[in-house]
C-alpha cells in the first residue's frame, strides 16, 4: 500500500464539509451522498461517534482526565488517546494487530493458547498477522473508522518478546498513516533494551503490565521467565523481572514516554499490595495506574482458573480502586481488550475485519478524517458548557450518590436499557462528577423479549446504584428496578452525560428538601 494513498474520487472539501448530528440516535451522518463508497461510513451506514463506550449498541466509559487536569504538552499527547484519557474514549477508537505471538515469561493466569493476559482477555484466539497483513488491516480499518487514533500492539504474546515484527509494524504504519498514534503493551523482561528503539519509532504510549514490586509476592504470579539465555524459576525469576520492569520504567519515562501501569488485582495474592506498586510506580513517573481484575475460569486452562484462584467482584475492585486513590492516577475505563481488538473501548469490531473480509486495496481518505476532528471539537466543547451550565444550577454541593447511564457513545445519555451491556456509573455529588468504573452485564432484551434472568444480574451488578439514565426503557424492567431500589431515569435522553447527572442531582435533592429550587 506505501505511502498515504490518496483517492482521486473524492469529492471537494465543501462537499463533505456538513456533518448532521442526530440527538435522537446519538450519531453523526457526513451530508454528502456522493462520498466514495464506503469511505465514510461505519459498520452501520454511519459515522457513529461513539462514546466510547459502545459499539452495535453497547456502551461504556472511563477514568477522569481532561484539558484541566494536565499540563497542555500532556494533553497534547493524550487527548485523542482513548486509554490514556477517559474524555478521549468517548470519541476515538484503537486497534490492535496481532503481530506478536511469542512470550518471555509465564504468567499464573495466561493459557498461551489465548491472547496475553496482560491487555486483554483470556478466552479468545486472535488471528496472528505478518506486519505487512497488519498494514493491511490496519488501512481497511482507517478507511471505515474515522474515529481510529491508536494502532497499539498487545499480543498475543508479548510485543517486545516479538521486537522484529513489532518494529516492522510500527515502521510500516507510521510511513502510511503518520496521524496514528502507537502504543504497545508489555511484561517489562525485555523492555530497558528497547527504549531507544521505542523512541526512534516514536512510540509514546507504553503499558507496562506490573502486579508485584515485591518478588515474595511476584513469585506466586509469576512460575518462570526467559532472560539471559536460561530459564528462571521462582524467586529469582520474579526478582530479575522486577528489576527489568524497574529499569525500563525508569529509562521511559526518562525518554519522555508516557508510561501506563497494568495491575492485575489477584484476590489474596496481591490485593494487599496494590497500594505499594501505586506508590513505587508513581515515585519512579508512571502516567497512569490501571488495576484490572484478574479474570480466573478452570475452562481457560490457565493456573489460577484450574487451582481455583477466583478474580475480584466489581466491589471489591473498585473498594482497591479508591483505597489507592491520591497515589498515580487511576485508569477505570479498561476493558480488557483482545490482542486483536478494533473499534471503541467496549466495542470489538475486530470480526468484522478479519483478512478475509476486507478489500484488496482500502483507500484511507484524510479528509474525511479531518471532519470527523472537527465534529469531536464542536461536540467537546458542547458538552464541557453543558457540564458547566448544569454545575451552576445544581444549588450546591451535597450528598454524593452513585449513577449508572446507558450509553453508545458520544458522551450522551443515547442507549436503550435493554440494549445495553455495559453501564457506566459515575458518583454525582452538585459540583463533581466523577467516573468510578463500569459495571457489566448480559443485555436484557434479547431478540424482542425481556429475558428476567438477565436483570437479575443487571440488578445484581448495579449494586449500589441510586438511578440508571437511559434513553427508554420497558414498564416490566422499570418496576422490578424500582422494587430493587433503582429508579429509571429516561427524562435525559440524548443529552450529554454529566450535565444530566448534574441536573438528577439537583431534583433528587431538591424533592428531599435538602437544597432550595
Ligand atoms: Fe491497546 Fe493498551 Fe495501547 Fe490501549 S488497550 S496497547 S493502551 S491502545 Fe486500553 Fe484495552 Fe485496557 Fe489496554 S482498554 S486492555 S488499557
Ligand atoms: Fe501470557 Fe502475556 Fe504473561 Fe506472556 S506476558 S505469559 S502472553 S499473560
Amino acid at each position: 500500500m506505501g505511502e498515504s494513498p490518496k483517492n482521486p474520487a473524492i469529492p471537494p472539501f465543501s462537499i463533505l464539509a456538513r456533518v448532521l448530528h442526530s440527538r435522537s440516535s446519538g450519531e453523526f451522518f457526513v451530508d454528502g451522498g456522493s462520498l466514495v463508497s464506503g469511505q465514510i461510513v461505519s459498520l452501520a451506514g454511519t459515522v457513529a461517534v461513539p462514546g466510547g463506550c459502545s459499539s452495535k449498541g453497547n456502551g461504556a466509559c472511563g477514568s477522569s482526565g481532561g484539558a484541566s487536569d494536565m499540563p497542555a504538552e500532556i494533553w497534547e499527547k493524550v487527548k485523542n488517546h482513548p486509554c490514556y484519557s477517559e474524555e478521549a474514549h468517548h470519541y476515538f477508537a484503537r486497534m490492535h494487530v496481532a503481530v506478536a505471538p511469542a512470550c518471555n515469561i509465564q504468567c499464573n493466569y495466561c493459557n498461551r493458547k489465548y491472547d496475553c493476559s496482560n491487555e486483554s482477555r483470556p478466552g479468545v484466539v486472535s488471528e496472528k498477522l505478518t506486519p505487512e497483513q497488519a498494514l493491511h488491516k490496519v488501512m481497511a480499518v482507517a478507511a471505515k473508522v474515522p474515529q481510529l487514533s491508536v494502532l497499539g500492539i498487545a499480543g498475543p504474546g508479548d510485543a517486545l518478546a516479538n521486537p522484529h515484527k513489532t518494529f516492522r509494524t510500527f515502521d510500516l504504519v507510521a510511513k502510511a498513516l503518520p496521524h496514528l498514534k502507537l502504543c504497545l503493551s508489555t511484561n517489562g523482561l525485555a523492555l530497558a533494551e528497547h527504549v531507544e528503539t521505542i523512541k526512534d519509532y516514536n512510540v509514546d504510549h507504553v503499558t507496562i503490565t506490573i502486579s508485584a514490586v515485591d518478588p515474595e509476592i511476584g513469585q506466586h504470579i509469576y512460575p518462570w521467565i526467559f532472560h539471559d539465555h536460561r530459564r528462571w524459576t521462582g524467586l529469582d525469576a520474579a526478582r530479575i523481572l522486577h528489576e527489568r520492569q524497574m529499569e525500563g520504567l525508569e529509562r521511559l519515562v526518562a525518554a519522555g514516554i508516557l508510561v501506563k501501569i497494568n495491575s492485575v488485582l489477584i484476590p489474596g495474592v496481591n490485593d494487599a499490595h496494590m497500594a505499594e506498586i501505586n506508590r513505587v510506580v508513581k515515585a519512579k513517573g508512571a502516567f497512569l495506574h490501571n488495576i484490572m481484575p484478574l479474570i480466573s475460569d478452570p475452562a481457560h486452562g490457565t493456573h489460577f482458573g484450574l487451582s481455583g484462584q477466583r478474580g475480584p467482584t466489581p466491589i471489591e475492585l473498585a473498594a482497591v480502586q479508591d483505597s489507592v486513590e491520591g497515589g498515580a492516577k487511576l485508569m477505570r475505563h479498561c476493558r480488557q481488550c483482545r490482542a486483536d481488538a478494533v473499534g471503541l473501548l467496549g466495542e470489538d469490531l475486530g470480526a468484522e475485519f478479519a483478512l478475509d473480509k476486507i478489500e484488496d486495496e482500502p483507500v484511507f481518505d484524510p479528509k474525511v478524517r479531518e471532519i470527523y476532528m472537527n465534529v469531536v471539537e464542536q461536540e467537546r466543547a458542547d458538552r464541557q458548557d453543558a457540564e458547566d451550565q448544569a454545575r451552576r444550577r445544581s444549588g450546591g454541593t451535597g450528598e454524593p450518590l452513585l449513577v449508572a447511564v446507558a450509553t453508545k457513545g458520544g458522551g450522551r445519555i443515547n442507549q436503550h436499557f435493554g440494549h445495553a451491556r455495559e453501564f457506566q456509573l459515575l458518583e454525582v455529588d452538585g459540583q463533581s462528577v466523577r467516573f468510578v468504573g463500569v459495571r457489566r452485564a448480559d443485555n436484557y432484551c434479547k431478540g424482542g423479549y425481556g429475558e428476567e434472568d438477565s436483570l437479575e444480574a443487571i440488578i445484581k451488578a448495579l449494586t449500589g446504584v441510586s438511578a440508571v439514565l437511559v434513553a427508554r426503557i420497558g414498564d416490566c424492567p422499570r418496576h422490578t428496578l424500582a422494587e430493587a431500589g433503582i429508579t429509571v431515569v429516561d427524562d435525559y435522553a440524548h443529552d450529554f452525560i454529566e450535565a444530566s447527572a448534574l441536573a438528577w442531582w439537583g431534583r433528587v435533592m431538591e424533592k428531599a428538601g435538602r437544597i432550595s429550587a
